[in-house]
């Protein structure tokens, strides 16, 4: 608990089992309720890791994507009664230190998405971020803060909080399953003008943490476009975007993932 508010962190997660102890171990745990691991099915084991671990673990039978863990986690964080929830990949790559000041700023500060950002100050490049990786990231967020009237940092990082009122409002259930899950989230709080406050967090790269490949990198590239691309035209009134209708599919409209630890509990989620 922080300020009387209810803490979840959320980790979507696919083979995980090399950096996840870690990662769960580093995150200093005197605020946070629950940890939900969704195994998006991992075959390294990972999952029977995280419910050994202490964590409540979600379950997709065949792997979805990262976006389709973040809906199926965040759901579980909303039955748990999660007034903020925090997001941590669990493959160590953002430091799980900062889970307190991620949450200090929902929980306190007003703010309903909060991001980690590894480009609010310099010394991403130093932490070992890729020079291509930070010059893609640089221009794709010149472009979205330019058709989306914001002034981000960065749009990429996955390290993110949000308040328990942000993940009930929003048609998350309309967002992409893949990466670009990320991106159109950031639009329906630019669009629908949440509170979006920012954290500088450092770049960490090692050999062990898993990074987007090649082939998705670009997918992910194209949809970052076409999400700053449809927006601008629901904005205009040209074409409607399911991913920022208010009236659309929310989370409780998402039934993918199951519990499979703890077997049974009171809090009913499936
Ligand atoms: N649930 C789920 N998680 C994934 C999937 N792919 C990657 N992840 C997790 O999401 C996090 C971010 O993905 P990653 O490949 O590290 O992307 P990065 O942000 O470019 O480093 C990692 O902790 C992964 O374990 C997926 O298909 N499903
Ligand atoms: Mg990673």
């Amino acid at each position: 608990m922080m300020n009387g508010k209810k803490v979840a962190v959320v980790l979507p997660g696919l083979n995980v089992k090399g950096t996840l102890e870690r990662t769960l171990r580093a995150i200093p745990s005197s605020y946070v309720d629950v940890s939900i691991f969704v195994d998006d099915g991992s075959s390294d084991g990972c999952g029977e890791l995280a419910a050994s671990l202490g964590c409540v673990v979600m379950r997709h039978a065949k792997n979805l994507g990262y976006g389709a863990g973040q809906k199926t986690g965040y759901r579980e964080a909303l039955a748990q009664g999660a007034d903020v929830v925090v997001m941590v990949h669990p493959d160590f790559q953002y430091k799980p230190e900062l889970v307190p000041a991620m949450t200090a700023m929902v929980a306190h500060g007003d703010y309903d998405v909060v991001l980690g950002s590894r480009l609010l100050v310099r010394g991403a490049l130093k932490g070992g971020m890729p020079r291509w990786k930070y010059v893609v990231n640089r221009g794709l967020t010149i472009f979205e803060n330019t058709l989306m009237g914001s002034g981000l940092s960065e749009f990429h990082t996955g390290y993110r909080a949000f308040s328990r009122k942000f993940l009930e409002e929003m048609p998350l259930a309309e967002c992409r399953n893949d990466y670009v899950f990320d991106n159109e989230v950031l639009a329906q709080a630019i669009h629908f003008q949440y509170a979006i406050g920012e954290m500088s967090c450092p770049a960490h790269y090692f050999e062990e943490m898993q990074t987007i490949t090649f082939g998705p990198g670009v997918k992910y590239g194209i949809g970052c476009v076409k999400t700053a691309s449809a927006m601008r035209m629901h904005a205009l009134g040209a074409r409607t975007a399911p991913f920022l209708d208010r009236q659309a599919r929310k989370l409780e409209d998402w039934h993918e993932g199951k519990r499979v630890s703890p077997a049974t509990s009171s809090v009913g989620a499936s």
